[in-house]
């Protein structure tokens, strides 16, 4: 019998060999499904052997308002970076893997307090263990927003690094497609659509399905999506998070080889040049790490008291009021009756409003608990 690695090699040789077009979505995208499939397995049994005293993680404990990590081969100037906008003393030198471990600081920019989290160099291969890979990458997928570090002398290593996060099941700077899966007792695989698929045709889409072990199930679909997107449902654990890049060491740049390098970058994707070692850029960093972490201010008011407009709240642009109560204190959400809001979500000064209420930044909140 193959080995989980085994059946997963010669399925992605497969994959490797067949020609990709219209005609041979739906093949490889049940391939891709089934791959997907054993390395869930796969994640089960490396999480066993973990928890009967394998390999260790990283122990990071996570503070501050967001968590954004640090991304980049080695000798890119993290380490660097980090010491220069945060309170962190990670050691630095011009030889690969002088980081070790994760190294975490904390960066306080108008009023919002950012942990950075410097992590050794990511490697090829990472995303199968190489170089303390999985441990790097289980920190990057529980981080808020990754910042990715790119020397412009080894351009072509973003592509790299990006496949790493992608295989480690990241999802960069895209949505999470709007496909609902819901398994139900008997009826086959039905698939209702609001959207017209021209990718793949329904009995396609209930392959790919059926490929995840599911016999009946409600598939609802408000995109055309791709194998790659319902594979991508299927699978569960993908992490939709941002990303941003630094293009560093431009001092030792010239301008043409900053331009070749960013030429390979994503399209779109937000860039900036910096230089850690001279300082250059880093306050225009502090600023771009902030905006791209889509913060807002929550101004909080306890009932009877003056609301305090020093110290906002800072939370994410998409919280509701639940959100916002768990960042206070888990009872919040246990004794919550309603809260009243004031600012640009009320519809009128103090509304009353539920748990599920999106909030919008300069939003006033008191919040109603039970006595007991
Ligand atoms: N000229 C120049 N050198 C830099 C810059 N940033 C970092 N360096 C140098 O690059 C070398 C590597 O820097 P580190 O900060 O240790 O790099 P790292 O990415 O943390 O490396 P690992 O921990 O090994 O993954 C050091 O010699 C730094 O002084 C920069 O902006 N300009
Ligand atoms: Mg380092």
């Amino acid at each position: 019998m193959a080995t989980i690695e085994e059946q997963i090699k010669a399925i992605q040789a497969e994959i490797d060999k067949t020609q990709k077009n219209k005609a041979t979505e739906h093949h490889v995208g049940r391939l891709k499904a089934k791959i997907a499939k054993l390395k869930i397995a796969r994640e089960k049994t490396l999480a066993h052997a973990k928890a009967s005293g394998g390999g260790k993680g990283f122990e990071v404990k996570k503070s501050g308002d967001a968590t954004v990590a640090l991304v980049g081969f080695p000798s890119v100037g993290k380490s660097t970076l980090i010491n220069q906008v945060t309170d962190a003393k990670s050691e630095t030198a011009g030889y690969a893997f002088t980081t070790l471990t994760c190294i975490p600081g904390v960066m306080e920019h108008r009023g919002a307090k950012i942990q950075i989290l410097d992590l050794p160099g990511l490697i090829k291969g990472a995303s199968e263990g190489k170089g303390r890979g999985r441990e790097i990458l289980n920190v990057v997928r529980s981080s808020d927003m990754v910042l990715y570090i790119v020397d412009p002398f080894q351009d072509a290593h973003f592509r790299v690094l990006h496949k790493e996060l992608e295989l480690a099941g990241m999802r960069l700077n895209q949505g999470k497609p709007p496909v609902f899966i819901t398994r139900t007792e008997r009826g086959g695989i039905d698939v209702r659509s609001t959207v017209e698929q021209t990718r793949l045709s329904n009995p396609e889409i209930s392959d790919i399905i059926r490929e995840f072990g599911y016999t009946s199930a409600v598939v609802t679909l408000r995109v055309d999506v791709s194998a790659e997107q319902i594979v991508d449902i299927l699978a569960g654990n993908r992490i939709y998070s941002k990303a941003v890049i630094a293009l560093n060491k431009i001092d030792i740049a010239t301008e043409e080889e900053i331009v070749r390098a960013e030429k390979v970058l994503p399209d779109g994707w937000p860039l900036m040049r910096i230089s850690a070692f001279k300082g250059t850029g880093l306050e225009e960093l502090k600023d771009f790490i902030y905006d791209n972490l889509g913060f807002m201010r929550v101004y909080l008011k306890p009932q009877g008291q003056e609301a305090d407009l020093v110290e906002p709240l800072i939370v994410k642009d998409t919280s509701t009021v639940s959100e916002v109560c768990y960042s206070l204190h888990r009872d919040f959400v246990r004794k919550f009756r309603f809260a009243r809001v004031k600012g640009p979500s009320a519809k009128f000064d103090w509304q009353r409003v539920g748990l599920e209420h999106q909030l919008k930044d300069g939003d006033l909140l008191t919040i109603i608990t039970k006595k007991s």
